[in-house]
């Protein structure tokens, strides 16, 4: 078993796809092992993805990850972390495959609805970021 990190976004929570997004992971047997309702500050926000430090898109992306809350969960599965990626679908919901998360209700490339960890490294980071 191993363990990643999903985000339901501030999109889809605005439009009320808490439920949906859950539905879909347990369908697909995650184990929702923690999970909670936080607003990210502008500094958190900016922490989680200084990967993209210095890319055009970090000012919108960081404005539009605190501009409501957000749902981190932590879940659970055999080789959770390539498993979701593949359940989430394409950054670009435009390039998702039928069928995947983002496919379904993202709008599109920064307002796509849900994050999961890219590796096992990042999912230990990420997971510590929001859970002790
Ligand atoms: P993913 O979320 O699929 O791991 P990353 O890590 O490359 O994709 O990007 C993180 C977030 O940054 C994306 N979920 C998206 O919201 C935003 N993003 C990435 N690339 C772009 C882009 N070209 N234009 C606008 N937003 C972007």
């Amino acid at each position: 078993m191993s363990r990643t990190l999903l985000i339901v976004k501030p999109d889809a929570t605005e439009r009320n796809l808490i439920g949906h997004v859950i539905s879909r992971l347990e369908k697909a047997r995650y184990k929702i092992v923690e999970m909670r309702m936080v607003r990210l500050t502008e500094e958190q926000a900016r922490k989680f993805y200084a990967v993209h430090e210095g890319k055009p898109f970090l000012d919108d992306l960081v404005k539009f990850m605190t501009s409501g809350p957000v749902v981190p969960m932590v879940l659970e599965k055999e080789n959770a972390v390539l498993d979701l990626r593949t359940c989430i679908g394409a950054t670009n919901p435009a390039n998702a495959d039928c069928g995947t998360i983002r496919y379904e209700i993202a709008v599109d490339i920064e307002k796509n609805s849900v994050h999961a960890s890219d590796s096992d490294d990042n999912a230990k980071i990420e997971i510590e970021s929001f859970f002790n």
